[in-house]
């Protein structure tokens, strides 16, 4: 059976940011409450409709991913359990059922470390255009969705509206406090090394990734992994039997969705369209799906 989608909270915490899907909560001068919602959002619209677990699913990707690589780098994981929280606010998360995290309270490095294994979408794009991508120079002849010689890392800075800017390392380290663009780039190429070929071993191509990271200041300021990680809402997920380079690879999880928006016309403004049950039910498929091969769990 399952339970409706969970699209909206209303926590008895202090709350500090709402994202398109996600939101954050204060927990403890040490702490966050991170929680994951069913919402969903397609051509960085978010839909009317939820998709039911979708944030159960995310979340436990993502707990997945921090217990797999806590050995490259630390992360700001703490806990997904209920027990752990504060009396305070234990019954405010009850409903929540599988969708929170527990984190460590980081101060925020400005920067996306983006890491991409695969040409596609914006690489794709100045790679047609420059011969490289994001300044970075790539060998003649590729075509969409090749397979690059290396992971490249891309830098970004967070717009607080509109879409992430593609800044040059040179960038990226101005912005980040002296020493830490360095540590966190070789974290972010080796964890992305680490969860592509780990994917590709159960069918799934991870084609490009985002990460976040933070320092710890209850541990010397040291460069800690966080937010949401290796999800296929902070990654391109690809069934790895659909690859084909010199064609733009279908999603694992939106790509139902984003052809049944496509085949309506719509102008991608808002409002979205409603979603009808179906639609729902096939892009849910592709979520389970995801975290059923990565994890080896079933939902
Ligand atoms: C993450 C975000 C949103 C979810 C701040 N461990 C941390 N320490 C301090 N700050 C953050 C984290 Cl993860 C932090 N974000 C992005 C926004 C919902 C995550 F609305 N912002």
């Amino acid at each position: 059976m399952t339970s409706p989608a969970l699209t909206s909270l209303e926590l008895d915490l202090p709350h500090l940011s709402s994202g398109k899907v996600r939101e954050l909560y204060d927990l403890t001068p040490a702490s966050l409450l991170f929680v994951a919602t069913d919402r969903i959002s397609a051509y960085d619209v978010v839909m009317p409709q939820g998709i039911p677990d979708k944030g159960r699913l995310l979340t436990g990707m993502s707990v997945f991913w921090f217990g797999a690589t806590s050995d490259i780098c630390p992360n700001h994981f703490l806990s997904a359990g209920v027990d752990d929280l504060p009396r305070a606010a234990r019954a405010a998360i009850g409903g929540l059922d599988g969708r929170h995290m527990i984190v460590r309270k980081l101060d925020m490095l400005p920067v996306e470390f983006v890491v991409r294994g695969y040409l596609v979408g914006s690489g794709w794009k100045d790679y047609q255009r420059t011969g490289g991508v994001c300044g970075i120079p790539l060998p003649d002849g590729l075509v969409e969705a090749d397979r690059l010689p290396e992971p490249i890392f891309t830098p970004a800075t967070k717009a607080t509206v509109g879409h992430d800017e593609n800044i040059s390392e040179a960038e990226a380290e101005e912005l980040c406090p002296p020493g830490t663009l360095k540590v966190a780039r070789d974290y972010a190429i080796e964890l992305y090394r680490r969860a592509s070929d780990y994917a590709r071993g159960r069918g799934i191509i991870l084609a490009d990734t985002k990460f976040e990271f933070g320092l710890d200041p209850n541990r010397g300021g040291e460069v800690t992994l966080a937010d949401e990680v290796l999800t296929p809402d902070s990654s391109r997920f690809w069934p790895a039997d659909a690859w084909e380079p010199g064609t733009n690879p279908p999603s694992l999880d939106k790509q139902y969705l984003r052809d049944w928006l496509d085949g309506l016309g719509w102008d991608r403004k808002p409002p979205a369209p409603d979603l009808p049950p179906e639609v729902v039910e096939r892009t849910r498929a592709g979520y389970v799906e995801s975290y059923e091969r990565l994890t080896g769990r079933s939902l």
